[in-house]
């Protein structure tokens, strides 16, 4: 972390607000941020009052740390706030969703459009015996049918669990059965660079063992395709063609009035043990986050065309794509493929076309696109865009002032923000009017709400390096995890004792002299690979697995595009042989396990791991050996010579 220090504090360039940008600002004063400190509940209930609702809330916040209630008393429905409201104005026929198919497809869906089709899947829904705090799964592509199957779920008091497509198999059946599914919304495929993802086909292994899921719904993806069972046999009276159910479905249903509390959805994500999380978010509280920021960071105007590039199998794809955007009544843009297919000016082909306004990615792509060339957005219009967004993992400050100049041609302020699934919306990030941006930093938290720099034992670092920590509750928070009401406490709210008040997101930071946040990245064993978590846990766990191994360390590395790359060092039973073979059958057996996103870059076989005397393995030093660092201290370990050993294998097999 110290290197990243040093990197980040001879980080002096500066951006003010474009003054064109300034005039018509959503948000164009900075007296929010002290109106919003001066009095949290009045602020966040002024935010609140932007919904829709069914019944008032009484109370803004409850807050007993570390279980907060926000809007106590109020109901409303979140369906009926991102479509019905719109749909009594002239926003009725305006676009909400511009899909792009990979393979070239095209579909635009007014509020109207989708207001229907969300009615008829929720009615749709109901007739296969989905009420109220039913847990449905969603297993799909980036299609628009995932938003509807979302909104339905929302509109009759279903939670949804987006799973994202890319997962496996196993990866789908743990998520299923965490939360006892009723029911699967999948697809008979997607399409990722030219070829057809078989959701169909991982869902039925999944499915081998998943009691509680009563009816599987199939989207039928592949346009034109003759024959679908090739990638859909379809199990008789359990599955069900999504095209044939919404043709004999209703066209309205009444939106369920939920409890502001009441579950919105769970989303996995990982954790430091193999087990991943379910994260809960509640209705009221995450709306109102998705809402507000998505209107305060991207300045949205409802002439605006919003491309927020994630896919909604992650929380960037369920905020920013479905549920910020669509409470604000705007336009946006969905992508269902890779940005290099077929070209690798898929997107600023599509940014051009469609005349994007305000485009929403992540580093690990940005860097990609640095690394393909200028020439490709230099072939396309961009000049309608007028802001960027970048999330996911750090930025670094060339890749920052890469995306500003050859996307954003020096005109488009940079918001770089912060947050995670756990936050449900952005914490951190500038305004685009307000805040001059430094690359490489996030800046400061948005109004209603605080962070700061902490050391162990919780005393705040007001300039330097320590680890980052929410300090007041905020209304999207997650709530708990599924089940497991103490590794919520355990995970977020036990880092500084004494302090059940204090959120830890598990990300160290560093304060400048501005006040400014500059996030360094994960303190805990948590990777973060092409801006997704993944734990080592999960990856080890997964290997272990594996007939042929007996111990298995995974570690981080830096990499070049995807911020992070896997190193995986494994001891094999007795009886198995290292070979090239054996490394690419682990890499595949991981991947099967958990998805490809997964698979270990580098796998290095040992007789032996370095570990303390107490038999715990260090970590530490086998990173220092993935980076191609300086060993650090050594003398805990039990045998110093393993660890030599080790380094000079990597080296031998890197070279
Ligand atoms: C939205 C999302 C969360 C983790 C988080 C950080 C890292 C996300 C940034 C960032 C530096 C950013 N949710 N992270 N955004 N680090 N600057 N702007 O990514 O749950 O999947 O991941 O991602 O480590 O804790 S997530």
């Amino acid at each position: 972390m110290s290197d990243d220090l040093d990197v980040l504090l001879s980080e002096h360039r500066k951006f003010d607000p474009p003054a064109a940008f300034r005039a018509g600002a959503a948000i164009a004063s900075p007296d929010v941020y002290d109106r919003a400190s001066a009095d949290l509940r009045r602020y966040w209930g002024e935010q609140a009052d932007k919904l829709e609702w069914i019944t008032r809330y009484e109370t803004v916040l409850d807050w007993k740390p570390p279980h907060a209630r926000w809007f106590d008393g109020g109901t409303l429905n979140v369906s009926a706030n991102c479509l019905d409201r719109h749909v009594r104005t002239a926003r009725r026929n305006k676009a909400a969703l511009v899909f792009e198919g990979e393979p070239g497809d095209r579909r635009t869906l007014t509020y109207w459009d989708l207001y229907v089709q969300v009615n008829q899947f929720a009615n749709v829904l109901k007739s296969l015996g989905v009420t109220r705090g039913d847990r449905v799964a969603i297993y799909l592509p980036l299609i628009p049918e995932a938003a509807v199957a979302m909104l339905a779920c929302a509109r009759i008091g279903a939670i949804h669990s987006v799973v994202f497509g890319g997962f496996s198999p196993e990866s789908l059946r743990d998520r299923i059965n965490d939360s006892e599914c009723k029911v699967l919304v999948t697809a008979d495929g997607g399409y990722r660079r030219g070829s057809v993802v078989p959701l169909k086909r991982n869902a039925d292994k999944a499915l081998e063992e998943t009691p509680s899921i009563e009816h599987v719904v199939v989207v039928r993806r592949r346009p034109g395709a003759v024959g679908d069972e090739a990638f859909a046999e379809m199990t008789e009276g359990r599955d069900l063609w999504y095209h044939r159910l919404m043709r004999g479905a209703a066209m309205w249903c009444e939106p369920e009035a939920m409890d502001a509390e009441d579950v919105l959805f769970i989303l996995y994500t990982s954790g430091t043990t193999g087990k991943p999380k379910g994260i809960v978010h509640t209705t009221a509280g995450y709306l109102v986050g998705a809402q507000t920021s998505t209107a305060q960071v991207f300045d949205l105007k409802d002439d605006d065309v919003f491309w927020c590039t994630a896919d909604v199998g992650w929380v960037t794809g369920h905020t920013y794509l479905v549920y910020g955007p669509l409470a604000n009544g705007a336009t946006c843009v969905m992508y269902e493929g890779a940005p290099d297919w077929p070209e690798k000016d898929r997107f600023w082909e599509v940014c051009e076309r469609l005349g994007v306004t305000i485009l929403y990615t992540a580093p690990t792509a940005i860097r990609a696109f640095m690394k393909w060339g200028d020439h490709w957005p230099a072939r396309h219009d961009l000049s309608r865009l007028r802001l960027l967004g970048s999330v996911g993992e750090p930025i670094n400050p060339e890749a920052w002032m890469w995306y500003r100049e050859h996307i954003g041609g020096n005109r488009c302020p940079i918001v770089d923000t912060w947050w995670q699934t756990e936050t449900g919306s952005i914490v951190i990030s500038p305004l685009p009017a307000l805040t001059a941006t430094k690359p490489g930093s996030a800046t400061v938290p948005l109004p209603g709400y605080s962070a700061a720099i902490l050391d162990v034992k919780g005393n705040e670092i007001p300039v330097g390096g320590g680890l980052l920590a929410l300090t007041q509750p905020w209304p999207s928070m997650l709530r708990t995890i599924w089940g497991d009401a103490k590794r919520y406490v355990d995970t977020y709210f036990s880092k500084w004792p004494g302090h059940p008040e204090l959120y830890f997101p598990g990300d160290g930071a560093k304060r400048d002299d501005d006040g400014y946040f500059w996030i360094l990245g994960r303190v805990d064993d948590v990777l973060n690979v092409a801006g997704h978590r993944i734990g080592t846990m999960e990856v080890e766990s997964a290997l272990v697995e594996h007939p042929a191994v007996a111990e298995a360390a995974v570690v981080g590395k830096t990499h070049e595009l995807k911020g992070q790359a896997i190193a995986a060092f494994v001891t094999l039973r007795e009886g198995f042989k290292q070979s090239p073979g054996m490394r690419d059958e682990l890499r595949d057996f991981v991947g099967e396990k958990i998805g490809a996103i997964a698979k270990p870059d580098d796998v290095l076989f040992s007789a032996d791991l370095p570990k303390t005397r107490s038999g715990k393995i260090m970590r530490r030093l086998l990173r220092d050996i993935a980076e191609g660092r300086a060993l650090g201290d050594t003398t805990t370990l039990a045998d110093p010579n393993v660890v030599s050993s080790l380094k000079e294998m990597y080296e031998a097999q890197e070279s």
